[in-house]
């Protein structure tokens, strides 16, 4: 590696579209870095939390690139590594829905479990390994049924759905290549995180939208799953941060990401119409409970089963420990701050829906 190369900071994105890639790509474009990007294609725009990132896509200078590509696609993985030659690639593509890879469990494995085995190929083929440091997006649903808590990187895994399930090989992939070929490959387990860009069916963004939506006079209900299910719920603008640390620490390893705190989604529901003023009485029992509001007397929470999982994971707690003592990493965003910006956002979306008109109650 020539003195030149060693100062060329070049990150791969995968999964750029998403939550964590818009967050991470914003903060390594403020790094200095060029930022390259895969994103799928799709019938139609999936790029809504990136685009504000380039102001104008034809041109040629800016830092900030995007590619066609899959994570179930080999030759193209390869053919982007070889192009781009990055010296860091974060990769967070996945098909990142616990709930529906018990409905695509195959698809779920190749994306999320042979894909990073993939991309980690393509580094060895490309004879990259001394080059590029790699990053997996691992996951507290590796932890799935409670073992130990907190939960922290020596805890035992035993994931509970096809996406744990993929996630486990994704995990375990990175570390062998991580010992067999001594490349920079390290695993972030990262705890929930969210943000206003959350996807709309996870539960955070689900209920703050719904909220949201109820406030205005978009939706009369909002229907649940599992109310009892506890989470270490962290912003997803703190955790990219902690990321690219995990790539710049001296040695490649593992760590835990999280608050250390955790809530059950009922406190979540609570907080959330807390934000907009209203309190929530809980009538009934199992699949027939529902969350009353205080102030207009309306049904606002209904549960409906078809979001109940075979297999559930309970508690999640997380111990970053090692990655405040090891990295500086601390999460900076409280759980009430996260859900204040949430429900905030999405009430600005749906009073700008409700005065367009285009909507049906
Ligand atoms: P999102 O679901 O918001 O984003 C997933 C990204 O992966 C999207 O860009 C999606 O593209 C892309 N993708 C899905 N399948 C493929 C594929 N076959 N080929 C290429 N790209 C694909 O997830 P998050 O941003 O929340 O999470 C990022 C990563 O971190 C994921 O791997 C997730 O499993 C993991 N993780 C997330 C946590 C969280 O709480 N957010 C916690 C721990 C781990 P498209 O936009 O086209 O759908
Ligand atoms: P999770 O997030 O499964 O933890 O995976 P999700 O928000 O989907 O569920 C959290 C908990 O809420 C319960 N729940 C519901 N979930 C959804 N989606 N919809 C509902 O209506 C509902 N009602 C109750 C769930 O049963 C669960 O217990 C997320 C993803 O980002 C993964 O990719 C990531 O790896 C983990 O977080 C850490």
């Amino acid at each position: 590696m020539t003195a030149l190369d060693s100062q060329r900071r070049v990150a791969l994105i995968t999964g750029v579209t998403g939550q964590d890639g818009a967050y991470l790509a914003e903060y390594l474009l403020g790094l200095g870095y060029t930022v390259h990007g895969v994103k799928r294609r799709s019938s139609s725009f999936n790029t809504a939390r990136i685009d504000h990132l380039y102001q104008d896509p034809h041109s040629r200078n800016v830092p900030f690139v995007l590619h066609y590509g899959d994570m179930t696609d080999s030759t193209n993985l390869i053919r982007l590594i070889q192009q781009i030659r990055p010296t860091e690639i974060y990769n967070l593509a996945a098909q990142s829905h616990v709930g529906v890879s018990f409905e695509s469990p195959e698809y779920t494995a190749n994306a999320d479990a042979v894909g990073v085995l993939r991309l980690l190929e393509a580094i060895r083929i490309l004879g990259m390994e001394k080059e590029t440091r790699f990053y997996q997006a691992s996951t507290s649903e590796l932890y799935g049924l409670v073992q130990e808590v907190p939960q922290k990187e020596t805890t035992p895994f035993y994931p509970r759905s096809p996406y744990g399930v993929a996630k486990l090989y994704g995990y375990w992939i990175t570390v062998n290549y991580r010992e067999a070929y001594g490349m920079f490959a390290s695993n972030g387990i990262l705890f929930n995180h969210e943000s206003p860009i959350r996807g709309e069916t996870f539960v955070t963004r689900k209920i703050t939208r719904g909220v949201a939506r109820i406030e205005v006079g978009l939706d009369e209900a909002l229907y649940l799953g599992n109310l009892e299910a506890k989470r270490d719920w962290g912003h997803a603008r703190d955790y990219v941060e902690g990321m690219h640390m995990i790539l710049q620490a001296d040695a490649a390893d593992d760590f835990v990401l999280a608050t250390g705190e955790t809530r059950s989604v009922r406190e979540l529901v609570e907080l959330a119409f807390a934000e907009v003023g209203r309190s929530i009485e809980w009538r009934g029992k199992g699949a027939d409970e529902t969350g009353v509001d205080n102030k207009s007397g309306k049904t606002v929470v209904r549960i409906d089963p078809v979001y109940f999982r075979p297999t559930e994971v309970d508690l999640l707690v997380g111990d970053a420990s090692k990655a405040r003592e090891k990295l500086g990493w601390k999460p900076k965003t409280s759980f009430t701050q996260m859900v204040r910006e949430m429900v905030a956002s999405d009430l600005a979306d749906a009073r700008r829906e409700a005065a367009s008109g285009k909507h049906s109650v």
